[in-house]
């Protein structure tokens, strides 16, 4: 593998405030490439408590008139930050290939997938706004109207920096709600990439504020007195302390956490195909996806059939620069997030009942400086803390169950439900699975990741908290109904 291309020089990094780009006096931000951590893809400063004021401000202020935009004409602006986005998608994705480490082709698709987030909820003003119902008087109907909250704070991880973003900034808009935005301070340049789109694509001033900061900047933005509603994807620690500080300010808040995805094979399952969908599943961006794949179930029957297929497939993964077309697995999105899954990883080979199948290492040569790992699999005689965490890396553990039902009890076998798989064509476990796993995305015969953009997502227990994202359940959390109960003062004119 080469890392010797020669980088683009740094991009300077703007934020968004009340609708000025400017560069804050604040600490310095270095955007580095995981690969290759010297190399710096963009640099600029953090937001601070002045740029936050002026940020929510502005939302407060543009409020109202975006709230009066008809909802076609600010779906006109959106189906242009679609346009903007698809446009790019190649630059774009390349950036976020460097700046967070998925390969370029993944980041291609993630700005892709963006503007299609865009376009379905541009066109969400020529669908039905709203419900009629009867009443029981004479002359009279009632309406529920979902009106727009106010200013919205958004809070977004690294890992997806421009989908994830797109599927919460898009609906916010969409039903005529304010934005105040803070990013992972990873992936700085990716958002700012977002808002250039949306600014260019015409929206107006104060509408939308971009403040790059680290994690204190999202606590204070989401307590601030200007703000309605919070929504948030990202870890469990930090999404609990939003959770019980929203609460305290009795303010909605709608949080995306952790997940611990299980795969179950069953004794008949295909197993080519579960082989392809655990891989991709787990393996794609490096497996920094809540919905990964970190778990993997398989009957006794064909476990060691399946185990040996899976492994050899693992073992010759190309993992390098995510930017060169011949590699399949990037970087973590850095040393420290690597270091972490790495240490646990290692603790846990001193454990009984715990066997590294593949991986488990870093690497030497041109991938020694990056924030690489080694694709692993880890068989566990039972249950263990890797069981258990999540790691968010590339690390897959594997357990063997007596039967199929066991397999699928295994599923359940977690704090965490977000998304599950299972790999049969027996309808009878079929239909149990779809009874009894509590998780809130569950595929037959498909990795765990992915999600539609029409179809509401979202997980159960410690996954998430509040109503479900994308599609038309968004609206449940972007807008709040008022029910009017309707009547002219007087009969009808003859
Ligand atoms: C996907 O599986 O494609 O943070 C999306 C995450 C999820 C999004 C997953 N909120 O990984």
């Amino acid at each position: 593998m080469t890392l010797s291309v020669t980088a683009p020089p740094a991009v300077s990094l703007r934020h968004l405030v009340a609708g000025r780009w400017c560069e804050p006096a604040g600490a310095e931000l270095l955007d580095t490439n995981p690969a290759r951590p010297a190399e710096i893809v963009a640099r600029g400063t953090l937001a601070g408590e002045e740029e936050l004021d002026a940020a929510v401000r502005g939302a407060v202020e543009a409020f109202p008139s975006w709230a009066a935009t008809p909802f076609p004409v600010r779906g006109e602006v959106l189906a242009r930050t679609a346009a903007v986005l698809d446009l790019h998608a190649g630059a774009w994705g390349e950036e976020l290939a460097r700046e967070e480490g998925k390969t370029r082709a993944e980041g291609v698709g993630e700005v892709r997938r963006a503007a299609e987030i865009f376009r379905f909820y541009a066109s969400e003003g020529s669908r039905p706004v709203g419900e009629v119902y009867a009443s029981p008087r004479p002359g009279e109907q009632i309406q529920l109207m979902h009106r727009p909250v106010g200013p919205v704070a958004v809070i977004t991880p690294f890992n997806f920096p421009i989908a994830i973003p797109a599927w919460k900034i898009a609906p916010a808009l969409a039903y005529g709600n304010t934005v105040v935005w803070k990013p992972a301070s990873t992936v700085p340049l990716l958002a700012m990439r977002l808002a250039e789109a949306l600014v260019g694509a015409g929206l107006p001033a104060g509408v939308l504020s971009l403040l790059i900061g680290e994690g204190a900047l999202g606590a204070r933005l989401a307590e601030h007195p200007g703000i309605s509603r919070v929504t948030f994807t990202g870890s469990t620690a930090i999404g609990r302390r939003l959770i019980e500080r929203c609460g305290t300010l009795s303010r909605p808040v709608q949080t995306e956490m952790g997940g611990k995805n299980a795969a179950a094979v069953l004794g008949d399952a295909n197993l080519e195909l579960a082989v392809d969908q655990v891989l991709a599943g787990a393996f794609r961006a490096t497996g920094q996806k809540c919905t990964a794949t970190s778990r993997v179930i398989v009957t006794d029957a064909i476990a060691d059939e399946f185990l040996e297929l899976l492994t050899e497939r693992v073992a010759a993964l190309t993992v390098g620069d995510p930017v060169d077309a011949a590699v399949e697995m990037g970087p973590l999105v850095s040393r420290e997030a690597r270091d972490g899954v790495l240490a646990a990883v290692t603790e846990a080979t001193h454990r009984p009942g715990v066997r590294v199948l593949t991986g488990g290492t870093t690497y030497t040569g041109a991938r020694a400086e990056g924030a690489f790992l080694a694709p692993t699999v880890i068989e566990l005689a039972g249950d263990d803390e890797l069981w258990r965490d999540e790691l968010f890396g590339p690390v897959l553990t594997v357990r063997r169950a007596g039967s199929d039902r066991e397999a699928l009890d295994l599923v359940n076998d977690s704090v965490f439900g977000l998304a599950a798989a299972v790999f049969t064509d027996n309808l009878r476990a079929v239909t149990t699975a779809m009874e009894i796993l509590d998780v809130g995305v569950l595929h037959i015969n498909s990795e765990t990741a992915g999600a539609d953009p029409h179809v509401p997502f979202g997980g159960s227990k410690e996954s998430g908290f509040g109503p479900k994202e994308q599609g038309r359940a968004a609206r449940e959390f972007f807008t709040t109904t008022k029910t009017v109960y309707l009547k002219s003062s007087g009969p009808l004119t003859p």
